[in-house]
């Protein structure tokens, strides 16, 4: 693979520009407190990755044990220190951004703005790699604790955008809405903090190896176990229930390499 010129470009509102064929509409305003500063990455070849720049805090994570379709995995409830800002996706990584960076297309439902599926979690990996060389950035899959924090923007309800199955409708694709396949990104009801398809289209990979319970989970960026068997992938998809695609809801028992026609992935971003 030649080697790109390094551009990153750090944008203010500005990402409409680069992502024109996108049907979504711009993140709304941040709430108070909130800082709006997006970073925009550019893949080469005209694409762009739009990320903005998620706050630090604390939440609670996994969910409490009344939570309706609560699976044992999500416990116990316990709260998490975020302790520095990162930059997350706004969208799930594209079929058009995957190929600018690798050159592949693996994905089954083809489409430049679907999102790219049929990718492992070593894949994943590979492609943040490629992205830190080409943009100078520290490119990598959101831990499990980020991911949860990001998918909640600030909501304790089943979900981070609505807290009903039949209003998911309006913010996720489902496998009661999806007719079976994945769709461009973008185009459902984004959370507070901007981000879209967190719930559905396709599961997301996280850095983290799985643990079955939260019991021993630390309390200040938890990474995960250091070592395991599976991995974690977040948010549910296009072939699950909407109740598989509850903020909480963990995907497991797939090991690094193998790879499904209902797994992306979004990537993270250091901030400093
Ligand atoms: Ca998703």
């Amino acid at each position: 693979m030649k080697r790109m010129p390094i551009l990153v470009v750090l944008a203010l509102c500005s990402f409409a520009l680069h992502h024109a064929k996108v049907s979504a509409k711009e993140p709304p305003q941040a709430s108070a407190g909130i800082t709006s500063k997006q970073l925009t990455l550019d893949l080469g070849k005209g694409v762009a990755m739009n990320l903005v720049l998620i706050p630090a805090g604390k939440f609670s994570m996994g969910s409490p044990e009344g939570e309706e379709d609560r699976q044992p995995n999500e416990g116990p409830q316990h709260e998490v220190t975020i302790s520095k800002p990162f930059y997350v996706g706004v969208y799930e990584v594209t079929q058009e951004q995957y190929g600018a960076v690798t050159g592949a297309n693996p994905s089954n439902f083809k489409g430049a703005q679907n999102p790219v599926e049929q990718v492992s979690c070593d894949e994943a990996v590979e492609f943040c790699k490629k992205l830190s060389a080409k943009t100078g950035k520290a490119v990598r899959l959101p831990t499990e604790a980020e991911w949860e924090y990001a998918c909640r923007a600030g909501t304790q309800t089943r979900f981070g955008v609505c807290d009903k199955d039949a209003a998911l409708d309006e913010c996720a694709w489902s496998a009661a809405n999806s007719e079976r396949k994945t769709h461009p990104v973008g185009q459902k009801k984004p959370n507070a903090w901007g981000l879209y398809d967190m719930h559905g289209n396709v599961h997301e990979w996280c850095n983290d190896w799985y643990a079955e319970t939260y019991a021993n989970a630390g309390a200040l960026d938890p990474q995960g176990p250091a070592s395991g068997t599976f991995r974690v992938l977040r948010g549910g998809c296009w072939d699950f229930n909407p109740q598989s695609c509850r903020s909480a809801f963990r995907h497991i028992f797939w090991t690094s390499g193998y790879r499904n026609g209902t797994f992306g992935f979004r990537v993270a971003v250091e901030s400093k």
